[in-house]
């Protein structure tokens, strides 16, 4: 093409864009879309020959800019019955980004119990209640060492969000974003969702913390939940499908919220003291 007497800003923004490919900063996403605005340009002048090869490169121009690739799902997909596909992908070392809506109960077929229900809660398979705990995916996918992992909670802290979606779609390997979603099933008024998803983090019960493998050393792991500030007892009584247990289960009701607590305060320092070592 550059035969045909393209111009040098043309040629110079190709050059560009194909070195900084692999680059995934705002750098490279800039020269991906000079390419097409001087393309553009070219070829309203464009005449006989050089306007045909330039017209099949403005057709195909989407090939032009790198992807930023998510696969989407909720927990009972990435916990449980997708799990052996997740797995798969991110240990294979590709570019791909996850993001996990974890609402731990299967929604969409009417809240049914998966790894990612906590003890105590009562779903469908666990109307006595949940009585093992909720799987640590997160330590799962981070001991790999290569992947990307961070888990976020919207209401609790949108910067926080923000900067771990980001990092995972710049981060050039496996990418799985670990995301709290309140969800009808839970027996909350869903007006307030953001708030719950505050008071998850603030009562210790869903953490906050990203694992870039391309940070430095000892860096890799971030921890961003505060200290608890909401009781935790509170949180969980202020969502039907924990305190339904009484109902449901009123001999060791008690005894699960119990456990659910000491649960949720040991995931939470495992997780703080693997991030030190990793
Ligand atoms: C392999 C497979 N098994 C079962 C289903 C049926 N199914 C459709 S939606 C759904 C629930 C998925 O739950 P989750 O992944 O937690 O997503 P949520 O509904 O919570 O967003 C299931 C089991 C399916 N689509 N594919």
């Amino acid at each position: 093409m550059f035969k045909l007497g393209v111009d040098a800003d043309l040629k110079a923004a190709f050059e560009k864009n194909i070195e900084l490919w692999e680059d995934g900063t705002e750098a490279s996403l800039t020269a991906q879309s000079e390419t097409k605005v001087l393309l553009a340009k070219a070829i309203k002048g464009a005449t006989g020959e050089k306007k045909t090869v330039l017209s099949k490169i403005v057709e195909l121009q989407d090939y032009l800019s790198q992807k930023s690739v998510w696969i989407i799902g909720g927990d009972g997909w990435a916990y449980d019955i997708g799990y052996g596909g997740v797995d798969h992908v991110i240990s294979t070392g590709r570019n791909v980004n996850i993001l996990v809506v974890d609402t731990e109960v299967y929604s969409n077929t009417g809240g049914q119990a998966s790894k990612a229900t906590p003890i105590a809660a009562v779903a469908k398979f666990a109307n006595a209640g949940k009585k093992i705990g909720k799987k640590n995916m997160g330590f799962m996918c981070m001991s790999y060492g290569y992947v990307y992992v961070a888990s976020v909670s919207m209401g609790a802290n949108r910067a926080q969000t923000q900067k771990a979606l980001q990092e995972a779609a710049a981060y050039n390997g496996p990418s799985i974003v670990f995301c709290y979603a309140p969800c009808i099933n839970h027996g909350l008024n869903m007006r307030f969702s953001q708030v719950e998803e505050k008071k998850a983090v603030d009562a210790g019960y869903w953490p906050l913390y990203r694992f870039n493998p391309e940070a430095e050393e000892g860096k890799r792991f971030v921890w961003e939940a505060k200290e608890p500030s909401v009781d935790y007892q509170d949180f969980i009584q202020g969502e039907i499908r924990f305190s339904s247990l009484r109902k449901t289960n009123p001999e060791h009701a008690e005894e699960l919220f119990k456990k659910s607590e000491d649960d949720a305060k040991k995931r939470m320092d495992f997780y703080k003291k693997l991030g030190v070592t990793m």
